[in-house]
């Protein structure tokens, strides 16, 4: 029987493509020199498309398949693959949940240490010589015991508040609904958190629902001084405010793992000295990569065997 052919929308390591080379026809979107003269080609025979949490697929892409069967995201966040169109087709979706949140979770208090503790400013005083020179280094800013806002207490979120519990923090929160099993002040628009947090950090999902969550108003009414954190998706930021926040110090500093339109970001945050920046990489350990990558692969054989897939997202 022909192995079916995947549509692979993005980069995927080795450990991933050997083996789904073996099962699969795999046609590589992203290396492709020319992705249309490419897409032409096997677009009628593509009965999966592999996609990433940042690229997605779009309802005008599927609508080029006409044998799609099975959208699998490397990635939890599927807020750019058009479900909608997808649902409508009973094409299912999967995603990789759970696999990722502890490394997630990390990235966000490697993000919140590191721009509070100035730890690549600490690295250059050493590197270029100023301890020897200047001894000291500037005084940074205190973590522990802090007042935490986490906007979206999901998987993520809640395993950011339980790193928050060990630096002896306190913990409120903002959601769609109160959480009846957690402990933490709950507040409903980020707006309204906002007042109550000196660190805020973003683990909402992405997609329409959360488009613009943070808003002016919720950034506006961040005390001054407060650190903004985002590990989630840069669509639930007003990025103008933050930036406008930024520039002027009203928020003082900020650790970025995601911005709208990623690569292309906007270059204003590459010039700011209170930010610390990262390449979408909160999910990027081998570990956690590995553990997605398997899961990814388990729906997808799942799929193609007619088997209930490990972990589809219900319309
Ligand atoms: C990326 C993510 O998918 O899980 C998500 O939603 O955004 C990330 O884990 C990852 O960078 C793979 O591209």
């Amino acid at each position: 029987m022909d192995k079916p052919e995947l549509l692979v929308m993005g980069e995927l390591p080795d450990w991933d493509l050997d083996p789904m080379a073996g099962r699969y026809t795999l046609h590589l979107l992203y290396g492709a020199k020319n992705p249309e003269a490419l897409l032409a080609a096997c677009a009628p025979r593509i009965s999966g498309i592999v996609t990433k949490g940042e690229i997605g697929a779009s309802a005008a892409l599927m609508e080029r398949l006409p044998q799609l069967g099975i959208v699998a995201c490397y990635g939890v966040g599927v807020d750019a693959i058009d479900r909608a169109w997808c649902a409508a087709r009973g094409i299912p979706v999967t995603n990789t949940p759970d696999v990722l949140t502890e490394d997630v979770a990390d990235m966000a208090f490697a993000l919140l240490l590191g721009v509070a503790r100035q730890i690549p400013q600490a690295d250059a005083w050493v590197r270029d010589g100023r301890w020897g020179r200047e001894c000291s280094m500037p005084l940074t800013t205190r973590v522990w015991g802090r007042r935490l806002g986490v906007v979206g207490l999901g998987r993520i979120g809640r395993a950011v508040a339980r790193r928050a519990e060990g630096f002896g923090m306190t913990i409120a929160y903002s959601g769609r609904t109160p959480k009846p099993d957690v402990p933490y002040a709950y507040h409903p628009t980020p707006a309204a958190l906002a007042p109550h947090c000196e660190i805020m950090i973003c683990c909402a999902m992405g997609g329409a629902a959360t488009e613009g969550l943070i808003d002016r108003a919720a950034i506006e009414a961040l005390p001054p001084g407060a650190i903004f954190v985002n590990v989630s998706r840069g669509s639930c930021v007003d990025e103008a405010a933050l930036l406008a926040a930024l520039r002027q110090g009203r928020i003082a500093l900020a650790g970025l793992d995601v911005f709208r339109n990623e690569p292309g970001i906007d270059p204003e945050f590459t010039t700011l000295p209170n930010v610390l920046l990262a390449p979408h990489a909160a999910s990027g350990t081998v570990e956690t990569r590995r553990a997605m990558g398997a899961l990814m692969q388990a729906n997808l054989a799942a799929h193609f065997a007619g088997q209930p897939l490990p972990t589809e997202i219900r319309p």
